[in-house]
């Protein structure tokens, strides 16, 4: 879990915080990484003169970051999954945190961290570094907040303190979670990073996390060696999890967050089907960013890239959560709309082509803008197969284009792009 996601969105804009290296992050994004990540390395300096490591801790410490090695272990040949990836990493972080002094808890995920980076390359060396420091002190103040709360002995038998061990866990969660959302912030991302919070999903994830880790917790309280059977179904969920989020991630175009073309192709395809078992309506646009050479000529390819990413949350903020919006090509968009007929398709592609000009980009000090022609192609009247709709879709762009952009556009049935016809209404 908690390498949280703060800016995991569709078209995520600004850039996230963990696509800046860190000397060259925004200054308010890189003040902050430092000053949490110092703040954690004053904290262990601090405690380390305090609590000097006792033998029987040690052990205990090292038995648990050898189940984080080896969880880290069992999938790091699925190659370096993208940053924001949620782990279970805490299954054996909170044991630590409830079982030993909070010192412990606040190095653990460093020393993970450093090894994660070192098996499986994971994510940019700044961000692991902020991470580990935001983890760590999650689990600090949590180790503490159980400690103060005086549990001893056989702890796990007693209701009350039980209900203690959870409340911690759930400190756990939600200090890291805020200092996570900080560097979304920082890196002005506020509005992502709040419903990276409260995202379902996420907090699924974190749940079953805390589940796990909590677990592991009262088995190793009742004995250790029992640590060696906690260790496969920690394992298994781990593996199931970082499968899961990998796929995911294998059906989405990473600069904008749209689905890619193959995983579009293969929703749009499936679509179809069912529309034309049920009779139902359906409709294709295909929006094409005009002159977008020349944003890249006159601003540079990351104000392109600002551009596109930009159009792709536009679009994303105005179709409906049936349709299905995806990345065509370089600077082209498809859009399925399941129960639209034309008419209705090309009111929402004039409602996307006006959304999409009001984008605004503050590039250098000039402000860069964009268009689109968009073309509007529907099931029965341009052919009964996702191909049929696609190529009718293209030329209508294509006589758009002709008609000097900024437009939607529909063609008859069988229409030639250089006839002229006319336009949407
Ligand atoms: P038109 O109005 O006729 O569509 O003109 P255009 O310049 O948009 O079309 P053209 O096909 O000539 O150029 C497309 C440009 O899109 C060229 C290419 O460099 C740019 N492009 C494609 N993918 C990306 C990308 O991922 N990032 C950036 N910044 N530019 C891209
Ligand atoms: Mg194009
Ligand atoms: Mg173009």
């Amino acid at each position: 879990m908690p390498e949280t996601d703060a800016c995991g969105q569709p078209g995520g804009r600004p850039r996230a915080p963990w696509s800046w290296p860190l000397l060259s992050a925004p200054l308010p994004l890189a003040g902050y990484l430092l000053a949490v990540i110092a703040a954690d390395v004053a904290l262990t300096g601090w405690l380390l003169a305090r609590t000097p490591p006792r033998d029987g801790q040690i052990l205990l410490f090292a038995a648990f970051l050898g189940c984080g090695a080896l969880c880290i272990e069992a999938t790091r040949h699925w190659g370096a999954p993208p940053p924001g990836t949620r782990d279970l990493l805490s299954a054996w972080w909170l044991p630590v945190a409830l079982l030993l002094p909070p010192l412990y808890a606040l190095t653990a995920p460093a020393l993970a961290g450093a090894l994660a980076h070192w098996r499986a390359g994971r994510g940019p060396v700044g961000w692991r570094a902020f991470t580990a420091a935001a983890l760590g002190l999650a689990g600090a103040a949590a180790s503490a907040f159980f400690h103060l709360a005086g549990a001893q002995g056989r702890w796990f038998l007693d209701p009350a303190t039980l209900v203690v061990a959870a409340a911690c866990a759930v400190l756990f969660v939600v200090i890291n979670a805020i200092l996570v959302a900080g560097a979304a912030a920082a890196a002005d991302h506020l509005a992502s990073g709040r419903s990276a919070l409260w995202d379902p999903e996420s907090l699924l994830l974190d749940l079953t996390g805390l589940g796990a880790g909590v677990l592991v917790t009262i088995a190793c309280a009742l004995s250790p060696p029992l640590l060696a059977l906690a260790l496969p179904p920690v394992i298994l969920l781990q593996r199931s999890l970082l499968h899961q989020q990998l796929r995911a991630a294998a059906r989405t175009d990473a600069k904008t967050g749209l689905l890619n073309a193959a995983a579009w192709q293969r929703e749009a395809a499936a679509k179809i089907l069912v529309a034309r078992r049920t009779g139902q309506p359906v409709a294709l646009l295909l929006a094409d960013i005009d002159h977008f050479k020349q944003v890249n000529d006159t601003h540079g390819h990351l104000a392109g890239d600002e551009m596109l990413a930009r159009t792709a949350a536009a679009l994303a903020q105005n179709v409906r959560p049936g349709d299905v919006l995806g990345r065509f090509g370089g600077e082209e968009f498809v859009i399925l709309l399941p129960g639209a007929d034309e008419g209705e398709a090309c009111s929402i592609a004039e409602r996307l082509r006006e959304r999409v000009s009001a984008i605004t980009h503050l590039a250098a000090g000039a402000q860069v803008t964009v268009t689109v022609s968009i073309g509007v192609a529907g099931l029965g009247t341009h052919g009964s197969e996702l191909f049929d709709l696609l190529a009718a879709a293209d030329a209508a762009v294509y006589r758009a284009k002709g008609s000097g952009r900024d437009q939607v556009c529909l063609l008859p049935p069988g229409a030639q792009p250089s006839i002229p016809q006319p336009r949407c209404p």
